[in-house]
């Protein structure tokens, strides 16, 4: 799928600004951000790309049982992750890195998850209403959805406070909207016109399907047969990324009802490290997309306005620090026990559990001594 006239693109794959009527709907938004803001969206989108090189060296050196790459998707996640006000509820899917970064969860989090050694773990309260990854395909928009139907309960929105007003934004994938979960989603969404955003990263893939299977219609139009107003952007423009969820967010949570996000991207790896996309994927359709980078465009852009070669080393040197730390403290993680696996999954002791602990017990004991 590519961008139609439809597509709203504030940056062209060239680093200029575009005119149009999107530009006079969307830039006032762009415009209130300071130089500092803008220069900001450049450093999570450069720091997160170095991170997730790193994190996949580490799953090839046995570190990792797995990692997911959001190679190529900066944009859409950076954009749309400053867009959030501070008391909005963002649920993930699983790839939403720097979205989880620029609501203060230690990257380290992720990197214990994919090494299989928390339950992914963290507390939404206490980490910016980030909330937990979720790898059930898609289940994540009913979450969203229920959340945003408590938010109305408690009368937490459309108050005409934007600065107090709760929306809520769920991340999910092209692949993820063939999902019954997200059907049901925006059947509640919009019936009780609650307070959300949903935000599909369409990153042309599916694992190994792609888009053009899931769906015979874009996806933004989909929506539509929901009652739910769709719009379709270049989700490698952070601008677009960023005005577009900040105005739909808001839109939401005065009281206008659920909105539909898609963010043409695409992803520039595989689909995790236990894939292998050129088994399936032209070499010259990733190609393709290589002009369009994210990061490259923008660049362009801030040097167009000024920034120079001391700012983007400057964060070229942060980045690697970055990946620097979280290599040196990966290495240093000391496995819990197996055991720790049964401590969290009833609140009270439970005959299960103690059952598969005695079977686990007897069947390592079993070793010992070399008899089996
Ligand atoms: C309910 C369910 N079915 C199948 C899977 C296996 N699975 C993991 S990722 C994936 C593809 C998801 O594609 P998409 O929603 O486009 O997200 P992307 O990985 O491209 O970000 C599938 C089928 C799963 N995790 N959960
Ligand atoms: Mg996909």
């Amino acid at each position: 799928m590519s961008y139609t006239a439809a597509t709203v693109q504030l940056l062209s794959e060239k680093g200029t600004l575009v005119e149009g009527d999107a530009a006079d709907e969307y830039f006032p938004y762009i415009e209130a951000l300071s130089d500092e803001q803008l220069r900001e969206f450049h450093r999570q989108m450069v720091v997160i790309r170095r991170f997730d090189i790193e994190a996949a060296n580490l799953q090839r050196q046995g570190q990792l049982a797995l990692w997911i790459p959001s190679l190529g998707q900066e944009a859409a996640q950076v954009g749309s992750g400053f867009a959030a006000r501070p008391q909005d509820h963002i649920f993930p899917a699983y790839r939403e890195h720097v979205v989880a970064r620029i609501r203060g969860i230690d990257p380290v989090k992720i990197i214990e998850m994919l090494r299989g050694i928390s339950h992914g773990g963290w507390d939404p309260k206490t980490n910016n209403n980030f909330h937990l990854y979720t790898l059930v395909i898609g289940s994540q928009t009913l979450h969203a959805t229920g959340y945003a139907m408590g938010v109305q309960l408690d009368g937490a929105t459309a108050t005409g406070d934007a600065e107090k007003d709760i929306a809520v934004i769920v991340y999910f994938g092209d692949g993820a909207s063939s999902q019954g979960d997200v059907s049901e989603a925006l059947v509640f969404a919009a019936s009780y016109q609650t307070p959300q955003v949903f935000f599909l990263q369409n990153n042309h893939w599916a694992i190994s399907i792609p888009v053009e299977t899931q769906s015979r219609t874009p996806l933004y139009l989909r929506p539509g047969g929901f009652g739910i107003p769709g719009v379709q952007i270049d989700g490698n423009d952070v601008l677009a990324s960023y005005a577009v969820t900040r105005a739909n967010l808001d839109a939401a949570r005065s009281g206008a009802g659920p909105r539909f996000i898609e963010a043409l991207t695409f992803r520039m790896g595989a689909h995790t490290t236990s894939d292998d996309p050129t088994k399936y994927q032209e070499s010259a359709l990733l190609q393709s997309w290589v002009p369009k980078d994210p990061i490259t465009r923008f660049e362009t852009w801030l040097r167009s306005r000024g920034e120079g070669d001391e700012f983007f080393a400057e964060i070229a040197t942060e980045a690697e620090d970055l990946a620097a730390d979280v290599r040196r403290r990966t290495l240093a993680i000391v496995d819990p026990p197996v055991t720790k696996m049964f401590e969290h999954v009833y609140t009270d002791p439970h005959p299960l559990m103690g059952e598969q602990q005695a079977w686990l017990a007897a069947y390592e004991a079993a070793f010992e001594g070399g008899q089996a």
